[in-house]
């Protein structure tokens, strides 16, 4: 009994704690199940832990550049700031947890392992659970696990113990499939039976949009027939598009905050004050604003590496364990079925409503500051202007993507305000993680343990209705979208 207590804890504290080689492990058994030869299961297994650890430098920079100038608010303002996006949410996260419930700081990691296995079980049963969808991607669901067990303990305190562990497990699991399995018509019609469905951060808007989107406007004025400035093409480059919007953003932060304050090693405490004597303001502003886009860039660049690598391995999983189930992966692989233009645009009118929404926040004087954070902005409304152009057109694709940025700022907020994270200087900032999470995480706090449970059951009951609306049973499980059906 003591070997196997001291076994898993070495296990917890060295493998389930540390998602690099967490998610190293997953590749190894996924290559291993797929038998491929042990030198490439020995590639993919350093690829990905690799690849997770430059994820974590890029996020580590973020934060380090980051934080001066938020401690720098609060100074000057008495407003707490926080950067709506999933790598500045996740290091918050993680610190209001070390701060809060030091206890429970490997919680995230287990629960990502039960809520895998109850994905798995969900789609095993697609029977009687009508889920056909199994969440794959990796990376996200570490970022997810880390936002829902704060949510989970810090809004239901009869869950600070092991059950709250096994319960963020079952909710997590809940939502990946869940929310995946309702990707699957819309992303079946928009890539024509490309055969996956959508396991990222915006399942619900997606859903939604493809509902709704014919209400705006007419998919025969889709996106291909509308010529963008020639000058927009600039912003298909990310480096481009995070610099520029980064300097727009932090060059109008630092003018207002001034020299004075951003030098002031009180105010400046974590990170490198700003020095007069070695560098002009406006280099340092732009330097700074520039700092960002190279972080994210290394950090894209880890995305990318184990990204791949356990897609791969998950697939085997999948395709040995659950024969038959649609993997649900990465929002981008929907984008190249979309209209070229699409990217773009549902960037654009995001940002667009988030700015809006921003200024009305200063106006309005709110007690919380939210600061756009690129991957939100960029990735989900891409993806809700891809499929709203592909049911309503350029005008449902720009209203949409317009109202997702407004309300990735006025929830996310909210979620801030929530969660107590502003001073921590983050939030997950995804769509989906405002609309429902925001919900969830207002019943979880006014019901506690009963709301989770009434979440858990809300949840389940999502399949049930989209398998009852399918006018053709085998179809559904086919994952066979009628065309036209709205
Ligand atoms: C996210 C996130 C990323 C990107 C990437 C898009 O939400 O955390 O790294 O989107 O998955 O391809």
């Amino acid at each position: 009994m003591e070997v196997l207590t001291i076994m898993l804890n070495w296990f917890s504290q060295n493998i389930l704690q540390n998602p690099a080689f967490f998610v190293g492990l997953l590749v190894l058994i996924g290559y291993w199940l797929l038998k491929k030869p042990a030198h490439e299961v020995f590639a993919g297994f350093v690829k990905a832990t690799v690849g997770y650890m430059i994820l974590n430098v890029g996020a580590g920079g973020l934060v380090t550049t980051f934080r001066p100038i938020l401690a720098a608010l609060n100074f000057k303002f008495q407003i707490g700031a926080a950067v709506i996006d999933p790598y500045f949410g996740l290091s918050a996260v993680n610190e209001k947890m070390g701060a809060e419930f030091p206890a429970f700081v490997g919680t995230a990691t287990t629960a990502l392992l039960i809520g895998f296995g109850i994905n798995i079980l969900l789609v095993a049963l697609r029977k009687i659970t009508k889920v056909r969808t199994l969440f794959i991607t990796g990376h996200i669901m570490v970022q997810q696990a880390a936002t829902i067990t704060l949510m989970v303990f810090l809004l239901i305190p009869s869950l600070r113990n092991t059950y709250g562990t096994i319960a963020v497990g079952i909710i997590c699991g809940l939502y990946w499939a869940i929310s995946s399995n309702m990707t699957v018509e819309a992303t079946q019609r928009l890539t024509g039976g490309g055969g996956f469905a959508i396991g990222h951060q915006q399942q619900f808007a997606i859903w939604f949009v493809d509902k709704i989107a014919n209400r705006f406007g007419k998919k025969e004025e889709n996106l291909d027939n509308i010529k963008l400035p020639s000058f927009l093409s600039i912003f298909h480059d990310t480096v481009v598009a995070s610099a520029t919007l980064m300097l727009i953003f932090f060059g109008i932060i630092l003018l207002i905050l001034g020299p004075d304050v951003m030098s002031n090693p009180d105010v400046i405490a974590s990170g490198t004050p700003y020095d007069p004597a070695k560098q002009d303001f406006y280099l340092y502003m732009i330097q700074t604003a520039f700092t960002f886009s190279v972080y994210l860039f290394i950090l894209m660049q880890g995305v990318r590496m184990f990204v791949s690598e356990l897609t791969n391995a998950f697939q085997g999983i999948s395709s040995k364990l659950l024969p038959g189930s649609f993997p649900a992966v990465d929002v981008a692989a929907s984008y190249g079925f979309g209209s070229p233009n699409a990217v773009l645009t549902g960037f654009s009118a995001g940002l667009v409503g988030q700015l809006i929404t921003i200024a009305l926040l200063i106006v309005f004087k709110s007690p919380i500051l939210i600061i756009t954070g690129f991957v939100p902005v960029f990735f989900d409304n891409a993806a809700i202007a891809v499929f709203a152009d592909k049911r309503g057109g350029w005008k449902a694709a720009v209203g949409l993507s317009f109202i997702s940025g407004v309300l990735q700022v006025a929830l996310g907020a909210l979620c801030v305000a929530l969660l107590d994270l502003s001073a921590y200087g983050g939030y997950h900032g995804n769509i989906d993680f405002e609309f429902p999470w925001l919900g969830f995480g207002y019943i979880f706090k006014y019901a506690g343990l009963i709301g989770y449970i009434l979440v858990c059951v809300f949840l389940l009951i999502i399949p049930q209705l989209q398998y009852k609306r399918a006018k053709d049973k085998e179809a559904y499980y086919r994952g066979e979208a009628p065309i036209e059906e709205i």
